[in-house]
């Protein structure tokens, strides 16, 4: 495969260079771009070093096969044209085309399939707060049909890029050094803090990350379910939690939960709270699964049930998730 990565520099982009290569996708040729700012930059992959070209309206894209997009809804709508021009694949990590009805929407442990229609040879990779939670529905949607989710994050400072992980350290650095405190990622003072927004507020009181998960999910899961989240953002560095109620059409029991999370494809269950064991962003930062635990019956609701899950925000939540669809591409052979 000709392999592109737009963005090369930013915290997915370089998250798309460990994964590809740790999991030996078929690279033939690989090619890095990026803004004015990162082209030039150099980058090892496989031992061999890498220049980032800059991202132009050319035909650079004429022998790629597949294009792994990670700069921002703003560059994926501008460049899409030139990058699927010659029938590359483009599978964007942005927000651009997540709702286009002409434009799958994939989690491959839930909808594969999907990426096989893709009318502008675009396929979107959902956000990351919705990929961790979709993966962990699934197999109990496949016990009963979800009604209803409420669903609380504690999302890290990498859902902010790798600029805003830098700043968050830069905070604690700061307050331990008497310094006055930057805030230019965050609306406010992250560190020692919880803010309870993540992205603009829309006309209906939730925030844009919440009408993600609202939207994404009945998207992905072909489904009709009413999603109703509270997205805060939290100070560890670099793996999402999201606290779960769901509502399902006949009570789940706490076993058969368990049982199918346990066998499903991209989760572990971690769930042992005798020994005080549950999933927690500092152990599962740099993992490839979502984890999940604190699996117990809503004592709020006889068809309840709520769980815990925890999982990086820069794998599952983006470059994994993207690769994984080329995977599944490439097996099926269904890319140029
Ligand atoms: C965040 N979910 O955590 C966003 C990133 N896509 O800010």
């Amino acid at each position: 495969m000709n392999v592109a990565i737009v963005g090369a520099s930013g915290a997915v982009g370089q998250e798309f260079l460990r994964v590809l290569a740790e999991r030996d996708f078929p690279i033939d040729n690989l090619v890095l771009f990026g803004s004015k700012r990162s082209a030039g930059t150099k980058y090892t992959f496989k031992g061999k070093e890498y220049e980032v070209k800059l991202l132009q309206h050319n035909d650079d894209f004429k022998d790629i096969d597949i294009a792994f997009t990670s700069a921002g809804a703003g560059t994926s709508k501008e460049y899409a044209a030139d990058i699927t021009k010659y029938g590359a694949v483009m599978i964007d990590n942005s927000s651009a085309f997540r709702m286009d009805d002409d434009v799958p929407l994939v989690v491959p442990e839930c909808n594969a399939e999907d990426a096989l229609n893709r009318p502008r040879g675009i396929i979107a990779n959902p956000n990351c707060t919705t990929i961790m939670m979709v993966v962990v529905l699934q197999p109990l949607e496949k016990l009963s049909h979800i009604r209803r989710i409420h669903i609380a994050s504690y999302q890290s400072a990498s859902g902010a890029g790798a600029a805003a992980m830098a700043e968050l350290q830069q905070q604690y650095k700061e307050i331990m050094d008497g310094q006055p405190v930057t805030v230019s990622k965050f609306p406010h003072q992250l560190a020692y803090n919880v803010i309870p927004q993540i992205d603009v507020f829309q006309p209906n009181g939730y925030t844009k990350e919440e009408m993600k998960m609202f939207n994404e999910t009945r998207k992905i899961m072909h489904s009709d379910v009413k999603c109703s989240a509270m997205c805060v953002r939290v100070s560890s560095l670099r793996a999402h939690s999201e606290s779960v109620w769901i509502e399902t059409e006949r009570p789940i029991s706490v076993e058969e939960a368990r049982q199918a999370i346990a066998a499903a494809p991209g989760v572990t269950l971690e769930d042992d709270p005798e020994h005080l064991v549950y999933p927690m962003p500092l152990d599962t930062a740099g993992k490839d699964d979502v984890y999940v635990g604190r699996i117990r019956k809503d004592l709020a609701d006889e068809n309840g049930l709520t769980f815990w899950l925890s999982g990086d925000q820069i794998r599952k939540g983006a470059a994994l998730n993207a690769v994984q669809i080329a995977e599944y591409l490439v097996n099926v052979g269904n890319v140029k």
